[in-house]
């Protein structure tokens, strides 16, 4: 195993590349049999030997056009193949056992299904092979399998062939004409229920639309496939981008490592993100299906059309396949609530990871394990990066650009500065200067400073922009930012600047500084910055709580509305974490009152609005938190806003009528501002006989589970029956009682930790699969503050233990649940102790996995500086 990084800065291209491939696969349980065979050619003029990636393989023998060839070595990660012509056809057999391959990478059989995961590196673990996304080939695929207990048998393209053998066995053939890299390879084998339906192109192709999922679970896989149809539709209509193939393909699995993967006509999906019926599936499930389907689709064009030339490039495809989804998502749905929702993931998990010791650009400079680095700031911080892209040129622009991109690169695998020059063809904006996000990791922050001179009617405000120094990158240059701005008094009134420098709601920041000069002005006025999220920055923004409440008022941008009341929260915590409760004084809670009032009609805004910041999002405003201390004062908050707000929360819960249930975002949007109000009432007390009602009358998931989160931190008696009928009606629906393990885990009680060990002995746990595992052991490191950050260090000692175990059968997911450990840097001084002893014993045990290697090894080496806190 190696545990050397890699460096982006080492690229070289491929010495060798395979053009055609062909392989036969005869499925066994232990013993699956991978004959391959492929037409390879040398690139350009040299003698260095061919060398294939592996892993784990068993080699049983190699030709070389068509004749035995011994001179090779091979090793557990390499075959090495000496001499060889400078075009040939190399033809090997390999042997695999699927059944034991608990790590759910290259082909593995779960729950009496066959399936692969071959991003990133997974397709060395099938055969051996050049597995780096440039190099690109034809597939034919033949699989074999038994017929009875594996009737389907699917990979990527078209079917062309098929037939039964004497034993019982039966075989497909299946050929894809899109040269791709191994990572986009697919095989399933299976016995599933099937959805059919059809999609026409707009260049009148008819497409055929496959759905495979678990016997019996038909009436589930509706909406994804409706899905499906949207986001062929909506890429056709925004982008101009039509589907390539005669068939398109999904299968849903109970075993996933992710949510779900891209390969070439054949997408492997997670089944949390494909089935969903309101009994069973909340509002924000049906989101995540619909999202994830179009995510996938999306990448057809922008992943596997143009691909990576390496995976350091990996957000050339997922940062734009994120915002592509993101736009998508905020066309059929609402714009408001998805970008208050992206921009939540921004700041609980991005920021702090950029604060960490495994911060690093959007395109990463060096890797130990790849699997590492499917990362919030690869995605979502490189989606933000597409959305400046989007915000500098306007949406014709934008899409000229993209245009641009894919008449250059189709078929091709790129880098991330291919994308920047097809965007800089065609705009006169420095994108020069603007691609440091490319290579610059860390949070920007931005200051904003007011002077105003009363006697004049004069006001300058000032933004001066710092990146702090981050684990990877000590220092920083000034980035190019778009800043959306506007500019309010405190009656509503919106001031334009003397110079024009804010044009269309936003200037540019591109320099360490920049001042904003206003004349006229009979008051300080105050500044509202970053509408819509328009960068990935924090914003130092000291407005007093009537500006605040003023911003809420009158504000153009609804995400600035928003955010207001968000930082109104914060401030008022932070009174009540120094103690200073009374300076949270009547004008604050009247305002709330108002808030409240006014808006009683605008279910959506006030569904985000009265949301109190979480524990998470909090931490990224503070240095060295001490966690009892900012839980405490958070939950104060919240019971004195429940409290004093009672009667206008009750009023506004008896306002909405949501009716019987409908999936469209309107009755959303009561659904979700209802069941926030509804916690809110809980926490006030005495709520026993609503809780109760609505989870007996509730005829979808959302109510139900809005229920039993109400009553989670509340009613704890009434949480205990409720999750114990609840338990018995979803014993059977693993998806249902993942949301039932995940309540379990989060609830805050003293003997958590037994409960946790309950959970665990549980007859449905298993720790192969990933779901379960998440929704036990990452809600309570992830969510469960009080038990995680116990006092006495159990929390961190118990995930600690788990990791080691799960780490020898899912590193992967192993790799995922140490995050909340390596943060440490953000909590006080005794957590960080505490969270290093069990770092380090991490690092002290003996085979562990690359993956965690990788994240412990690198938290405990990172000092922080005063300059980073
Ligand atoms: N491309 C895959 C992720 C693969 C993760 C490998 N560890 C899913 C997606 O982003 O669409
Ligand atoms: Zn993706």
């Amino acid at each position: 195993m190696s545990l050397q990084a890699k460096k982006r800065a080492d690229y070289q291209p491929p010495a060798f590349t395979i053009n055609d491939v062909k392989m036969e696969v005869k499925l066994h349980p232990t013993c699956t049999r991978v004959f391959s065979e492929y037409q390879v050619e040398r690139c350009g003029n040299h003698s260095y030997p061919l060398q294939l990636d592996g892993d784990n393989l068993k080699l049983n023998s190699v030709t070389v056009d068509g004749q035995p060839f011994q001179d090779y070595v091979e090793t557990q990660s390499q075959l090495t193949l000496n001499n060889v012509p400078d075009n040939f056809t190399l033809a090997f057999e390999t042997e695999i056992d699927p059944e034991h391959n608990q790590a759910l990478e290259g082909l593995y059989l779960s729950a009496g299904t066959y399936c692969t995961q071959c991003e990133a590196e997974g397709f060395r673990r099938i055969t051996y092979y050049l597995d780096r996304p440039d190099v690109l080939a034809r597939f034919e695929v033949t699989l074999h399998g038994e017929k009875e207990k594996y009737p389907i048998l699917l990979s990527n393209g078209n079917p062309v062939a098929k037939g039964d053998n004497n034993d019982g066995t039966h075989w497909v053939t299946w050929q894809d004409p899109h040269p791709k890299p191994a990572y986009l390879f697919a095989m399933v084998a299976g016995d599933f229920d099937l959805l059919k339906d059809t999609f026409t192109t707009m260049s009148g192709k008819e497409v055929k639309l496959e759905l495979y999922v678990d016997k019996g679970k038909q009436a589930q896989g509706a909406f994804a496939l409706a899905s499906l149809q949207r986001a062929m539709k909506w890429d056709e209509e925004t982008f101009g981008l039509e589907y390539d193939l005669d068939i398109y393909m999904i299968v849903a699995v109970d075993f996933f490592n992710m949510g779900a993967m891209e390969n070439k006509g054949l997408n492997i999906f997670n089944s949390k993100f494909v089935l969903a019926e309101q009994h069973s599936a909340t509002d924000e499930d049906f989101f995540n299906v619909e999202s994830v389907i179009a995510h996938e689709y999306f990448h057809n064009w922008t992943g596997n059309r143009v691909t990576c030339r390496d995976w350091f490039q990996l957000s050339l495809k997922e940062g734009l396949t994120v915002f592509r989804d993101q736009q998508f998502s905020a066309d059929m749905t609402s714009p408001l609530s998805n970008r208050i929702k992206h921009v939540r993931v921004m700041r609980e998990h991005q920021f702090a990871e950029d604060a960490s010791a495994m911060s690093h650009p959007i395109r990463p400079e060096e890797v130990i394990e790849m699997n590492n680095f499917y990362t919030v700031t690869v995605y979502d911080k490189g989606a933000e990066v597409i959305r400046m892209f989007h915000t500098l040129l306007g949406p014709e622009k934008f899409r000229e650009g993209i245009d641009e991109y894919f008449r250059r690169h189709d078929g091709q695998a790129v880098t991330c500065d291919d994308f920047v020059a097809a965007m800089q063809s065609v705009t006169n904006l420095d994108l020069g200067h603007f691609a440091l996000w490319y290579s610059q990791s860390g949070t920007p922050v931005i200051n904003v400073t007011t002077s105003f001179d009363a006697d004049n009617g004069l006001m300058d405000i000032t933004f001066s922009q710092h990146t702090p120094p981050t684990a990877d990158q000590k220092d920083k240059r000034s980035l190019f930012m778009p800043v959306a701005f506007d500019c309010i008094d405190s009656l509503g009134n919106h001031y334009t600047d003397d110079d024009g420098q804010v044009e269309n709601g936003k200037f540019i920041l591109d320099t360490a500084a920049k001042t904003l000069h206003f004349s006229n002005v009979k008051e300080a006025l105050i500044p509202v910055v970053l509408g819509n999220f328009s960068a990935p920055a924090k914003v130092h923004n000291s407005l007093t709580a009537s500006q605040l409440l003023a911003v809420f008022k009158y504000a153009n941008d609804s995400f600035n509305r928003w955010d207001a009341l968000q930082s109104l929260y914060d401030w008022c915590i932070s009174q009540y974490e120094s103690n200073q409760h009374d300076t949270v004084d009547e004008s604050i809670w009247h305002g709330f009152e108002q808030v409240i009032g006014n808006e009683s009609n605008n279910h959506e805004l006030l569904g985000e609005c009265l949301v109190i910041p979480s524990f998470e999002t909090l931490c990224q405003k503070r240095q060295l938190v001490d966690v009892a201390s900012l839980h405490t004062a958070r939950n104060q908050f919240c019971e004195d806003f429940a409290k004093r707000l009672q009667h206008p929360l009750k009023s506004l819960f008896d306002s909405i009528n949501t009716g019987d249930y409908e999936y469209s975002q309107q009755a959303i949007n009561a659904r979700r501002c209802r069941n926030v109000v509804l916690n809110h009432l809980a926490c006030a007390g005495d709520a026993d006989a609503m809780l109760k009602s609505q989870f007996e009358n509730a005829d979808n998931m959302t109510d139900s589970l809005g229920v039993l989160k109400a009553a989670q931190g509340h009613s704890p008696a009434l949480f205990e029956s409720l999750m114990s009928q609840f338990e018995q009606r979803w014993n059977q629906e693993p998806l249902v009682l993942d949301k039932w393990f995940g309540l379990h885990a989060t609830t805050e009680r003293p003997d958590i930790l037994s409960q946790l060990s309950m959970l665990q002995q549980h007859p449905q746990f298993a720790k192969g699969n990933p779901n379960r595992v998440r929704a036990v052991m990452g809600s309570f490191a992830f969510f469960n503050t009080a038990g995680f950050h116990a006092e006495d260090g159990g929390g961190y000692q118990f995930v600690t233990d788990y990791l080691l175990e799960l780490d020898a059968v899912n590193p992967q997911v192993a790799a995922r649940i140490v995050t909340p450990l390596t943060q440490w840097h953000n909590y006080a001084p005794e957590y960080q102790l505490r969270m290093k002893t069990q770092l380090q014993r991490i690092a002290e045990h003996k085979n562990l996995s690359r993956d965690l290697y990788e994240k412990v090894s690198k938290s405990l080496a990172y000092s922080v500086t005063s300059e980073q806190q």
